[in-house]
């Protein structure tokens, strides 16, 4: 019989190509979304899934929707990665946050915990738990210390799942991915939105972008990459939780100049602070400016993995680099040009 899987999340970047591997796994799929929420099935659409995938209404923060949906389906495994995921969102928004990502596990793990059939859980952690973590490379054992909503809430998650499992002997545990970016990467992310908007003035869509702290350090990996360690992680016997990551690690301006040699735009970056900018040198031109609206009320300014866990217990290592996910991205763009 069929494996059956109930992700939460579908609609999102994670859900889409966690559903689409584990279609190529077969298991049967159900993709949990919420009604009142903007339907959006386009990545589903993007990945040609759209009709291999159960969808079933959640209303994730209830706990009787939340009962009624895991014994209907009565899932082998679930994925629970539903949550308010853009970090500068969260200051704007931290009760929301907190509710979508917090308290909407314990449901989850309340439900599991009364139920007769044995269910495996993975829940989406994540680096920004960590904050300005003065570790120059993170792994299982650095402390955290959560500089937003977002991370807070995380970190709250994250020990609600060591708890289940250690009081209850309940079958989960947490991926700790670190940034993970792709094609269908949301706009509102700074590598989307950076290769969107270069592409949008490679085109004469767009004169000129705005951002934040360009000084900020990520660790990006290839989502595609990391849906099979989520996979992975609840394939072995001893529920754990690892560092998702590929232990490298760049700065935003990094990452612009990389793109624009993908994208042959000859740059210079001139001034200091709020007044720095990447000039055009075909055209002279400023085409990126640093703007206020775009810093955080605190940033995490350095994030850089320690994979090795992964890599001896699960196998698992990254197998994109950042210059192949920026070709990938850039390509995608320009095609939807076309
Ligand atoms: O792309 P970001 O918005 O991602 P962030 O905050 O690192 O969070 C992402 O990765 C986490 C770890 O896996 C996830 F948990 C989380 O859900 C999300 O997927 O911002 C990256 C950096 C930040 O330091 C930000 O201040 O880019 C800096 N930045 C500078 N200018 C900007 C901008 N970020 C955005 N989104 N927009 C800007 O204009």
């Amino acid at each position: 019989m069929k494996k059956k899987v109930l992700i939460t999340g579908i609609m999102g970047q994670d859900g889409a190509y966690l559903a689409k591997f584990l279609l190529s796994k077969k298991y049967k799929v159900y993709g949990a979304y919420r009604r009142n929420s903007n339907y959006e099935n386009n990545r589903l659409r993007r990945l040609g899934i759209e009709d291999k995938i159960e969808l079933i209404d959640l209303e994730i923060n209830e706990f009787t929707s939340v009962n009624y949906v895991i014994n209907k389906i009565k899932p082998d495994e679930i994925y629970n990665l539903a949550a308010m995921s853009f970090v500068a969102s969260s200051f704007d928004q931290p009760l929301y946050t907190i509710n979508t990502n917090f308290f909407a596990l314990i449901n989850i793990l309340e439900v599991m915990k009364n139920s007769k059939k044995k269910i495996s859980l993975y829940q989406a952690s994540t680096s920004e738990m960590f904050g300005n973590s003065t570790k120059k490379s993170i792994n299982e054992n650095t402390n955290f210390d959560p500089a937003s909503p977002y991370g807070i809430s995380k970190v709250g998650s994250h020990y609600l799942v060591r708890l289940y499992r250690k009081a209850y002997n309940l079958d989960c545990c947490s991926g700790i991915l670190f940034n993970h970016e792709s094609p269908l990467r949301g706009e509102e992310f700074v590598t989307k939105k950076i290769i969107r908007q270069l592409c949008e003035i490679l085109n004469n869509k767009r004169k000129i972008m705005y951002l934040g702290n360009i000084y900020a350090k990520r660790d990006w990996g290839f989502a595609p990459d990391y849906v099979e360690a989520m996979w992975k992680m609840l394939q072995i016997k001893n529920k754990d939780d690892f560092i998702i990551g590929t232990g490298k690690c760049y700065s935003i301006k990094e990452f612009i100049n990389k793109t624009c040699k993908y994208l042959k735009i000859n740059i210079k970056w001139t001034g200091k602070g709020i007044n720095e900018k990447c000039i055009n040198l075909n055209s002279n031109k400023a085409i990126i400016k640093i703007s206020k609206k775009f810093y955080r009320p605190l940033d995490v300014n350095h994030l850089k993995s320690n994979p090795l866990k992964a890599k001896k217990i699960l196998n698992w290592a990254a197998k994109t680099n950042l210059s192949a996910i920026i070709k990938k991205m850039c390509d995608d763009q320009i095609s939807s040009f076309n």
